[in-house]
């Protein structure tokens, strides 16, 4: 019989028998977010700036059927590279594994995987959310319902802005996910900086971060994610009336080429990169970056606390 585990890649095995800090990373943006040839490119970027921050990549990913916490190259290549890999939500994983797929991980399936390896950062560029039609379409992305009960802590630039912004943060409201914003009251539009929606919390510093990560621990009441939204700088965002404008033809499309569902979001985000020519890849790619220092700077602030 063949028994199914989650196996840590030598690298990541290593690091969470020693304590030492481990950020959690998504392939979803490197099979589905990202287009060829960039993809494994700026995959294994973010992992380098992970490295140079102090802490320890693990990629997760299903390759073959194995959930992988901590991907090789070679394995992170046939992410990148070959076709199909399913996107996979928590619900898929189980269904993948059982028929040998190869699956990329959401935001979602990621955290819920890393806080079962006992990974306690992640970074992403944007998180999924409520979709604008979810009135009618009830599109809302299992993210936000996973988080509500994973102990996990997720560096995005906020949501992603093809989506309906006020409607996710209260969904995140009603589902108990802690949102604070990194330096800023302001929750950030991902490839803008700023959504035009006002946060409550603010934090200033990893240390600070790693604080409320402690208490939440060490208080034991709250079980869920804790969401840190962290802004581009003004001067390094998509241009407003750009990103405006690839959004409205990029709605539209949607409606005219009838996609829908899990679609709908690599869909847009292919749309963004063709339709500005590469400037929102760019703007995508600096998003991820930034977020995956911050997140391993967390990740040693918290390392920290656990050894003192
Ligand atoms: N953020 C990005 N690029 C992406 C995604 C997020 O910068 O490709 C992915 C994440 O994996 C997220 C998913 O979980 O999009 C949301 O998809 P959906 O709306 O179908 O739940
Ligand atoms: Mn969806």
């Amino acid at each position: 019989m063949t028994t199914f585990h989650i196996r840590p890649g030598t690298e990541v095995d290593e690091a969470l028998r020693d304590g030492r800090p481990v950020v959690a990373l998504e392939s979803t943006i490197v099979s589905h977010g990202l287009p060829r040839p960039d993809n494994l490119r700026v995959a294994r970027q973010i992992e380098q700036t992970v490295r140079d921050a102090g802490a320890v990549p693990a990629t997760i990913g299903m390759v073959g059927g194995e959930l992988v916490v901590g991907l090789d190259d070679a394995e992170l290549t046939r992410l990148a590279t070959v076709d199909p890999v399913a996107k996979l939500s928590v619900r898929d994983l189980a269904v993948a594994a059982a028929t040998g797929a190869d699956g990329a991980t959401t935001v979602a399936a990621t955290s819920a995987v890393a806080a079962a390896v006992g990974i306690g950062v992640f970074a992403t560029g944007g998180l999924g959310g409520v979709h604008r039609e979810a009135a009618q379409t009830f599109d809302e992305s299992a993210d936000l319902v996973t988080l509500a009960r994973t102990p996990i802590t997720v560096v995005c630039a906020g949501v992603k802005s093809i989506l309906d912004v006020g409607a996710t943060l209260e969904r995140l409201e009603t589902l108990g996910v802690g949102v604070v914003g990194y330096r800023t009251r302001r929750f950030p539009g991902f490839y803008l900086t700023d959504s035009g929606f006002d946060l409550d919390w603010s934090v200033d510093s990893p240390e600070q971060v790693a604080a409320v990560l402690a208490a939440r621990e060490q208080h034991g009441v709250h079980g869920g994610g804790l969401i840190v939204a962290n802004p581009l700088p003004v001067d390094e965002q998509l241009d407003p009336a750009l990103h405006d404008r690839t959004l409205t033809e990029g709605l539209a499309r949607l409606g005219r080429e009838g996609v829908t569902g899990k679609a709908v979001t690599p869909f847009l985000l292919a749309h963004f990169h063709s339709a500005t020519e590469g400037a929102s890849l760019a703007v995508n790619v600096r998003i991820i970056l930034r977020n995956a220092d911050l997140a391993a700077r967390i990740a040693v602030a918290a390392s920290g606390r656990t050894a003192a």
